[in-house]
């Protein structure tokens, strides 16, 4: 089973973890931006990753592929077991993948962009030495083309700052009187929520190499971050749940 994605990216996290959470196999194979338009619609109808491929399947997207995981292997269930909580969870995951992971992603982008050793290691790091370099050589195109999908404009990322905001103080809420969001057990809204923020909070267990912040601005709003009780959650949710396959009980 090969998993396509972009390394730092929240969405590939998700499916990454989905999937050692169930203990399945698999290759994670980092295509390289810009040309992954190409790589991605040989299998599958849109552009993005995280694209799982196990023999003839194709599935895009991190919740299809738990979806997907959770039809695979039935044991350490993702889904709640009530249909009233499964409904919920789904709405739950979907709204925090939009709310907390395309907004982080947008103020992220607005500030690093400009350190392109920083963009390139985020995206290359499990690459050969050539693709780095031509990643590099490529990077003004593809920092324009990130720019104009993902950041927009100044306006909009203020926008995007405040919906963030907005976000993990319903998240605090929720979680001062229980340990998951929904019910007394672990699930996939619980791990989507964590893999959105988990750029921010770099868990020790979370697989990606995160080099030091190289802008300030960013690097005060992450360290503003770290005290922060979802903070503490996101961290408790990894140090718990973020099992490696050969960690798996069986
Ligand atoms: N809803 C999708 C979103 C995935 C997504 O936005 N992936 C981004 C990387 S963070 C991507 O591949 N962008 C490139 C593209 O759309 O061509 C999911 O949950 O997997």
């Amino acid at each position: 089973m090969k998993l396509l994605e972009f390394p730092h990216s929240h969405y590939c996290e998700k499916a990454r973890w989905a999937l050692d959470y169930k203990g399945i196999t698999f290759e994670a194979v980092a295509i390289m931006p810009g040309l992954h338009m190409r790589t991605v619609r040989k299998y599958a109808p849109h552009t993005y990753v995280p694209v799982l491929l196990d023999n003839n399947e194709v599935v895009q997207g991190s919740s299809e592929i738990i979806n997907y995981v959770e039809q695979k292997q039935v044991l350490f269930p993702l889904n709640p077991a009530g249909a009233d909580e499964l409904r919920e969870c789904l709405e739950l995951e979907r709204s925090m993948d939009k709310r907390l992971g395309e907004n982080i992603r947008q103020v992220l982008y607005s500030r690093l962009l400009a350190y392109p050793d920083f963009i390139r290691h985020c995206f290359t790091h499990p690459m050969n030495r050539s693709r780095q370099i031509v990643f590099s050589l490529f990077y003004p195109i593809l920092r324009n083309k990130i720019y104009k999908t993902y950041v927009v404009s100044s306006a909009q990322v203020e926008q995007a700052k405040h919906e963030f905001d907005v976000a993990v103080c319903e998240l605090e809420n929720r979680l001062k009187q229980r340990q998951y969001l929904l019910g007394e057990q672990f699930t996939r809204a619980d791990l989507s929520v964590a893999s959105m923020l988990s750029l921010l909070v770099m868990p020790p267990e979370h697989p990606f190499p995160w080099q030091e912040i190289p802008d300030q601005q960013t690097k005060t709003f992450f360290e503003t971050f770290q005290d922060h009780p979802v903070s503490d959650w996101v961290r408790k949710m990894y140090r718990d749940h973020r099992l490696r396959e050969t960690e798996h009980p069986s």
